[in-house]
């Protein structure tokens, strides 16, 4: 019996919905999402394993023009997403402007592999706007499949999968048949506290924030975890930990929440707040915390 196998890797602009849409077709949750952007960080891969075939999907940081050496290493990872992809899910929403894409776009249509192009949020659209919409990119993006969906209410989703299958290469697995990621438990432990750091503080303070998990040790009944928050200046260290702590304690009690949903177990967590003075663009430093 034949088997396919592929990296179908998904991009676009920061806050399109491609980490909505890499959780909705795993059906479950890998990558954190909030209304902010530049919430992802890394690729992040996610597989979908059946008999014939192995899917494994990436989830990218949106693309955006780099400030930091942070940035500069998250575009690193979207530009080998995209070289490395046997099928690209371009995902883009009702909002972009076409115009403002064109780099992008003639990227995509020199590139050799199929292109499938999402338009997401179409339950914020009217089917006259949508329509043109459609249009346009067909103008714009001649090779690709173009599908109208909504990643958040799961509009259109079911149609993805059959696509993709059509298209991806006959290949043995390239991971165990049973692997669902190529990240860790601390991974997920520490991006669960950067997704509640983006939700409960303002401005630039997520955005200069690090999570290190430095614990994790499982016991029978309980999971013990120690992470540090590390913030890239002073000043935004007493912004984390808030007035007698009690920013960090609800960051914590947020944190704990979900983790425990994940892992299906109790947690105990303990988090710190220090400072790495410009880590954001530091190599060394990005080097040390996976980047
Ligand atoms: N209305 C609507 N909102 C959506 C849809 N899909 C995603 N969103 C919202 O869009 C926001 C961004 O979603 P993400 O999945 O984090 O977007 P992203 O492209 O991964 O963003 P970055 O990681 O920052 O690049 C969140 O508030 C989502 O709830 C959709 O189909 N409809
Ligand atoms: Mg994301």
């Amino acid at each position: 019996m034949s088997h396919k196998a592929g990296f179908v890797n998904i991009i676009g602009s920061p806050n399109v919905g491609k980490s909505t849409l890499m959780n909705q077709i795993l059906g479950e949750k890998l990558s954190i999402i909030t209304s902010k952007k530049q919430t992802t960080r890394h690729r992040i891969m996610g597989i979908v394993n059946e008999e014939n075939y192995q899917m494994v999907f990436s989830d990218t940081p949106g693309i955006i023009d780099p400030a930091y050496k942070l940035h500069e290493s998250m575009m690193q990872y979207v530009d080998e997403a995209i070289k490395d992809a046997d099928i690209i899910l371009f995902v883009t929403d009702i909002y972009e402007k076409i115009e403002s894409l064109k780099d992008r776009i003639d990227r995509m249509n020199q590139l050799s592999a199929p292109v499938i192009l999402l338009i997401n949020k179409i339950d914020q659209s009217d089917q006259q706007a949508l329509e043109k919409l459609v249009d346009s990119w067909k103008d714009n993006i001649p090779k690709a499949q173009i599908l109208p969906i909504s990643a958040l209410h799961g509009l259109s989703i079911d149609f993805i999968l059959p696509k993709i299958l059509e298209w991806l290469p006959d290949h043995p697995p390239y991971f165990e048949k049973d692997q669902l990621t190529n990240r860790n438990m601390r991974f997920f432990m520490a991006e669960i506290i950067r997704e509640k750091i983006l939700l409960l503080y303002q401005k630039e303070v997520p955005y200069s924030c690090e999570v290190v998990v430095e614990e994790y040790k499982e016991d029978t009944d309980i999971i013990r975890i120690r992470a540090n928050i590390m913030a890239s200046r002073k000043s935004q260290k007493s912004i984390l930990i808030g007035h007698q702590g009690n920013k960090v304690k609800q960051l914590g009690i947020d944190s704990r929440k979900d983790m425990e949903e994940f892992v299906g177990k109790k947690v105990h967590l303990e988090l710190f707040v220090k400072v790495d003075e410009g880590w954001r663009d530091k190599s060394g430093k990005l080097k040390k915390y996976g980047y």
